[in-house]
């Protein structure tokens, strides 16, 4: 019974669309063997970003932005909720920081802060 809770509310999270508001914002991110979505990220400098990231197939991926000190892990079924400052403008690499796969090395994202 609890899985399928988890599963029903893993479905409303992943059907929700991304919000993003003046002076913080909402995403949610998928990952899976070997993208993330979505695969680019739009905010505004200074924006405080929400991220609520889950996995989306049976194996354990990362979500990594270096210039932010962004580096989490998520693991199958799990939803992971974290928070950065985007605060410098720019375009940013997303990098999955969990060994996944063959792909694992090219499971790229980008965040653009505008
Ligand atoms: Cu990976």
């Amino acid at each position: 019974m609890r899985n399928h809770l988890a599963k029903a509310l893993l479905i409303v999270l992943l059907a929700m669309p991304i919000v993003i508001a003046l002076g913080q914002s909402v995403g949610n991110v998928s990952a899976k063997q070997f993208e993330f979505k979505p695969g680019k990220i739009r905010v505004q400098q200074g924006d405080v970003i929400e991220v609520t990231l889950t996995s989306t197939d049976d194996i354990p991926h990362g979500f990594g932005i270096r210039a932010f000190n962004v580096n989490e892990r998520v693991n199958k079924g799990e939803v992971k909720v974290f928070r950065f400052t985007a605060s410098k403008a720019g375009t940013y690499p997303i990098v999955c920081t969990v060994f996944c796969g063959l792909g694992h090395g090219s499971m790229r994202g980008e965040l653009i802060v505008e």
